[in-house]
């Protein structure tokens, strides 16, 4: 294959206004799939006084209810789904904010669309069918190695699906079989980086030319470090399991914001206090429309991150609208090495293991990697338990944690009373990572 600069470019450089007009097309056949088949979203529209009848193009969406993950949570595990389960092939999965996680489902016309949305994402750093293309992203219920995978296939690279994790394992097949993209976390990136190093690689000693590195937020300055460490060009990479995966929004070559695959999701930008929509340009929460979306199409998703929206001509040739890099968010969601964390899961496990509510979690990036400690306050009674009994309890909490958030905190079970009582919120989070410019 000839080095080619789009992967479907009749989407990818349609004019805008034809994109316009294809999504005021799609929108009315997506919003009567929803209001026929999910009851959920039909009591909502209900709710809200507001008909398929009255949704005749992009310019009515701003009449539609929004969804939140806490109706995500409420119509857990089947109550979003607009198609018969029998239709269904896949599900992934991330954190909820409690004890349920979210539960996407796929037919096999999402798979094939999410597919597509990351290839497109692999042809703009620069792949072909000559790449090989190392997969670093986890594996399983998490998007990203599915989707880096599924896209890779589609573009013809070789694919290593490795999955995260054994670095040793990752290095030698990155050198033996000369990966030259790498697909994984920027954190995890900067981490094989300094394992190269310390192993006496230079950057030129491995064929690696491009890396596509997301879930997480990660700052220019670490964009150099990487592209400096592992001698490649890294392009962001943006998405969320609710309306996919990775691939919702990746960079071009001007690495200069993320276009969104606009021919698959609507994308508005609202203030977060009073959900009007904002002019472009403006800051505010990022919310999707999902266009094709057959099993689990979320209409007015809000996903909780801050960026915002260009239009301005992009000299890759693109006509998609960029999106910046998340600026932060409007919860409380931490990703921590690349997972999904919220406090209120935190005290979820806190109060079935028996501890009181009073902890605070500390998070810090040492060696590019973000280091995971929960202060926990014992009881009275629990206090007066043995050294070795208090181990045993971290140990034990500590797998309680791991159960619930797939990740494993250090636990420090601290004297009752020892964490500093707040006069106004608890500080519940100390993030002393610095994650966005
Ligand atoms: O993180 C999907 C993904 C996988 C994206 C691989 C890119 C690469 P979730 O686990 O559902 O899905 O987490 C979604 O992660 O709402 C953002 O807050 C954050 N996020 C995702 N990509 C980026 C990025 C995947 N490039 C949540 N920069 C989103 C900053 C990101 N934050």
């Amino acid at each position: 294959m000839e080095n080619q600069r789009y992967y479907q470019p009749e989407f990818e450089t349609m004019p805008v206004d034809e994109i316009k007009k294809m999504q005021s097309e799609k929108l009315v056949k997506q919003v009567r799939h929803v209001y026929d088949h999910v009851p959920y979203y039909r009591d909502l529209m209900d709710k809200a006084g507001v008909s398929p009848d009255d949704i005749r193009g992009t310019e009515d969406l701003h009449l539609l209810p929004f969804l939140t993950k806490a109706d995500l949570r409420d119509a857990y595990p089947y109550g979003l789904l607009a198609v018969p389960l029998k239709d269904c092939v896949r599900i992934q999965s991330t954190s909820g904010t409690t004890g349920k996680r979210v539960v996407a489902f796929y037919t096999m016309h999402d798979v094939e669309l999410w597919d597509d949305c990351c290839a497109r994402a692999i042809v703009a750093a620069g792949g072909t069918n000559e790449d090989v293309c190392q997969v670093a992203y986890g594996y399983g219920l998490f998007t990203g190695g599915p989707g880096l995978n599924g896209g890779s296939h589609k573009v013809g690279c070789l694919t290593l699906p490795m999955s995260s994790g054994n670095t040793e394992r990752q290095i030698q097949f990155m050198m033996d079989l000369g990966a030259t993209i790498l697909c994984c976390t920027p954190s995890y990136a900067a981490y094989i980086g300094e394992s190269l190093k310390d192993r006496g690689y230079k950057p030129e000693d491995n064929k690696l030319k491009a890396g596509i590195f997301g879930a997480e937020p990660w700052t220019e300055e670490m964009r150099r470090d990487i592209e400096a460490s592992l001698g490649i060009k890294a392009y962001d990479i943006y998405g969320l399991t609710e309306t996919s995966g990775p691939g919702v929004a990746f960079e071009c070559s001007e690495q200069r914001g993320m276009h969104i695959n606009e021919d698959h999701f609507l994308a508005e930008i609202i203030d977060p206090d009073t959900g009007e929509v904002l002019p472009e340009g403006s800051k505010g929460e990022l919310v999707f429309t999902s266009l094709d979306k057959e099993a689990f199409p979320l209409l007015r998703y809000r996903t909780r991150d801050i960026c915002r929206l260009t239009r301005e001509k992009c000299s890759c040739g693109r006509t998609f609208v960029r999106m910046s890099k998340p600026m932060g968010r409007t919860d409380d969601m931490l990703i921590i090495r690349g997972v999904n964390v919220f406090p209120s899961q935190i005290e979820t496990v806190l109060l079935n293991e028996g501890y009181s509510p009073n902890y605070q979690i500390v998070v810090d990036r040492a060696n590019n990697t973000d280091t995971f400690d929960i202060n926990v306050e014992l009881t009275p009674e629990q206090f007066s338990d043995t050294v070795g009994g208090v181990t045993a309890r971290e140990k034990a909490l500590a797998a309680a944690m791991k159960t619930m958030l797939g990740i494993n905190p250090a636990i420090h079970l601290v004297a009752p009373k020892s964490i500093v009582r707040s006069e106004g919120k608890a500080v519940r989070v100390i993030d002393k990572r610095k994650l966005t410019d």
